[in-house]
C-alpha cells in the first residue's frame, strides 16, 4: 500500500510556524536578558557602572562603523571625469604611445589645432545644443554672410563650419556651428560637436525648451571642463510672456551656465496668404532674429579676450586628449596583450605535442608559462618578482589539477567539432587542453592586470576558474585549430605525436 504523502503546502506551513515560535523566544530571551542586565547595572556602585557604559558604547560605535564600512556602496568615479593634465604629461604619454605603434594620429591633430589657435589669438566661441534648437539660424543672425543650412529636420549640420562674426562692442569672434546632439544613431556627430565645444573659448548652449535628462546631462559635462558657458532659451518667439519668463526661471535653476537668456535665432517661417481673388498661397519668409541678449552676455563672458579664457581652454583639451591617450594606452595593451596569449597558447600546444617521455610536459608548460606571466606584466607596466610569478603558477597549477577533468572533456567535445581526427590520438586531445589552460591564464591574467595594475593571484585564480568552467565555443575552436595545425605541421615531419595514457 503506497504511503499518504503529506501535501508539502502543510509541510512547510508547519516548518514557517515553529520558525517563527523560535524567532519569539530568542526574541523574548534577548529582550530579558537585556533588562535583567539593565537591572543589575543600576544596582552597581557608580565607580563601577560608568566605566562598564562606557566601554559598551565604545564597542557599540566600533561595530557601527565597521558594518558602515563594510556595508557601505563603493564609491563610483564617473567615466568621464575630468582629470588636469599638463602639456608634458600628455607630450610624454602620447611618445610612449608612438613607440607602442598606436595610432595616435589623431591626438597629435587635435595638439596642433590647441598650439594653432594659440598662435592666432582669435576668440572662439562655440555653439552648442541638440539638433534643431537653431544653432545654423543663429550663426546666420551673427554673421548675415555666413552660408548655413537651416532646415526643419534634425541633423542638417554633419560638421564643424567656422564663420567670423562680430560682437557689438566691435571686436571679431570665430564662430563655430556644430553638427546637433540628440540624433538617433549620432554617436560620432556628436563626438565632433563635443570635441569642438572643448576647443573654443566660450560656449553658447542652445535649447528650445525645458532641459531634458540627456540635455543636463550634456550641459553638466560641458561645465565640468571649466567652460564659460551661455544658456540661450531660442525660439522665444513660440512662448507668450508668462510662459517664457517661466521657463527662464527654470533655466535659471540649471547648474553650469554663467549667464541665462531668451532669444529668437530667426529661421524661416511658412504662412499662407490669402489673394484678392480668392485664392492661397503658400509663403516663406524669414523671422526677424532678436539676439541681442545672447550678445551682451557673450560681451560680458568674454570681456578678458582670447588671452584671458586661454589657460582654461588648453586645461579643457588637455584633459580630454589625456583622456584619450589612456584610453587608448588600455586598448593598445589589450592589443598586445592578446597577441602574447595566442602566442603562448601556440608553444605551449606544440610543446605538449613534443613531450613524449611523460611527465617531461609540465616542466616545458612551466617555462612558458613563466615567459607568458612575465610578458603580460610587462605589457601591463606592472612589476613582478620571480616569487609571484612562481606562487601564482603553482596556485593556478592547483586549479588546474582540480579541473582537469572538465578541460579534457571540454577539449574532447571540441576535437568531435572537427572531423575525420581519430589517427591523431590521445595525444592532440591533451594538447588541447593544454592549450585551453594557457589561453584562460592569459585571458584571466590580462584582464587581472589591466584592472587592478598588480598581479592579484586571488583575483587570476578565481577568473581562471570561471573560463576554465565555461569556456567560449570560439574560445575553444580557436585552441583546437591551433592544436590540429601544430600536429599536422608535427605529423608531416614525421613525428607523430604518440597517444598519451
Ligand atoms: N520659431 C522659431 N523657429 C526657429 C528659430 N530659430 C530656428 N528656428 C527653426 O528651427 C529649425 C531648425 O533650425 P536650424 O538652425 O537648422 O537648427 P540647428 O540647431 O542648426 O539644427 P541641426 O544642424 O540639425 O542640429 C528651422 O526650421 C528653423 O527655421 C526661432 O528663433 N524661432
Ligand atoms: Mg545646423
Amino acid at each position: 500500500m503506497p504511503t499518504p504523502r503529506l501535501p508539502l503546502r502543510l509541510v512547510l506551513l508547519a516548518a514557517v510556524a515553529i520558525g517563527a515560535v523560535l524567532v519569539l523566544a530568542l526574541l523574548a530571551a534577548t529582550v530579558n536578558s537585556v533588562l535583567e542586565f539593565y537591572q543589575r547595572l543600576g544596582e552597581l556602585p557608580l565607580w563601577l557602572r560608568a566605566p562598564l557604559v562606557a566601554v559598551a558604547a565604545l564597542v557599540l560605535a566600533a561595530l557601527a562603523w565597521l558594518v558602515w564600512k563594510l556595508a557601505r556602496p563603493a564609491r563610483v568615479v564617473p567615466p568621464d571625469a575630468t582629470v588636469p593634465v599638463s602639456r608634458a604629461e600628455v607630450d610624454a604619454r602620447l611618445e610612449t604611445l608612438r613607440a607602442r605603434h598606436a595610432e595616435t594620429a589623431a591626438l597629435e591633430s587635435e595638439l596642433a589645432e590647441l598650439d594653432r589657435r594659440h598662435a592666432s589669438g582669435e576668440l572662439y566661441v562655440a555653439l552648442f545644443g541638440e539638433i534643431s534648437t537653431g544653432k545654423s539660424s543663429l550663426i546666420r543672425a551673427l554673421a548675415p554672410e555666413a552660408l548655413v543650412e537651416v532646415d526643419v529636420r534634425g541633423g542638417t549640420t554633419r560638421e564643424v563650419r567656422h564663420h567670423r562674426g562680430r560682437l557689438p562692442d566691435g571686436r571679431e569672434l570665430v564662430l563655430a556651428d556644430v553638427p546637433g546632439s540628440g540624433e538617433v544613431g549620432g554617436a560620432v556627430h556628436e563626438q565632433i560637436a563635443r570635441d569642438e565645444a572643448l576647443r573654443a573659448h566660450a560656449v553658447a548652449y542652445l535649447a528650445a525648451s525645458d532641459l531634458t535628462r540627456a540635455q543636463h546631462a550634456e550641459l553638466a559635462w560641458l561645465a565640468r571642463f571649466g567652460k564659460p558657458i551661455v544658456l540661450a532659451l531660442n525660439k522665444a518667439d513660440l512662448y507668450d510672456e508668462a510662459e517664457r519668463e517661466a521657463l527662464l526661471g527654470r533655466l535659471r535653476a540649471v547648474d553650469g551656465a554663467a549667464a541665462v537668456v531668451a532669444i529668437s535665432a530667426g529661421g524661416s517661417e511658412r504662412f499662407e496668404r490669402l489673394l484678392a481673388d480668392g485664392r492661397r498661397e503658400a509663403v516663406e519668409r524669414e523671422r526677424r532674429p532678436e539676439i541681442a541678449p545672447l550678445l551682451d552676455a557673450l560681451v560680458d563672458l568674454t570681456a578678458g579676450g582670447a588671452a584671458a579664457l586661454e589657460p582654461a581652454r588648453e586645461a579643457a583639451v588637455l584633459a580630454e586628449v589625456g583622456r584619450r591617450g589612456d584610453e587608448l594606452a588600455r586598448a593598445t595593451a589589450a592589443a598586445e596583450a592578446e597577441r602574447a596569449v595566442v602566442k603562448y597558447t601556440r608553444r605551449a600546444v606544440v610543446g605538449a605535442l613534443a613531450a613524449v617521455a611523460p611527465g617531461s610536459d609540465i616542466l616545458i608548460q612551466g617555462a612558458i608559462g613563466t615567459a607568458l606571466v612575465r610578458e603580460l606584466a610587462r605589457i601591463h607596466g606592472v612589476a613582478v618578482r620571480e616569487l609571484d610569478v612562481e606562487g601564482l603558477l603553482t596556485r593556478v597549477g592547483l586549479t588546474v589539477r582540480n579541473t582537469t577533468a572538465i578541460v579534457l572533456a571540454i577539449a574532447g567535445n571540441a576535437l568531435k567539432a572537427f572531423p575525420g581526427l581519430g589517427t591523431l590520438g590521445g595525444g592532440v586531445l591533451h594538447a588541447i587542453a593544454y592549450g585551453l589552460v594557457f589561453d584562460s591564464l592569459g585571458h584571466a591574467l590580462a584582464a587581472t592586470l589591466a584592472e587592478r595594475q598588480r598581479l592579484d593571484a586571488d583575483d587570476v585564480e578565481a577568473r581562471v576558474r570561471a573560463l576554465l568552467a565555461q569556456p567560449s565555443r570560439e574560445r575553444v575552436e580557436r585552441v583546437a585549430r591551433i592544436a590540429l595545425d601544430a600536429a599536422r605541421g608535427a605529423s608531416t615531419d614525421g613525428g607523430i605525436p604518440q597517444p598519451r595514457r
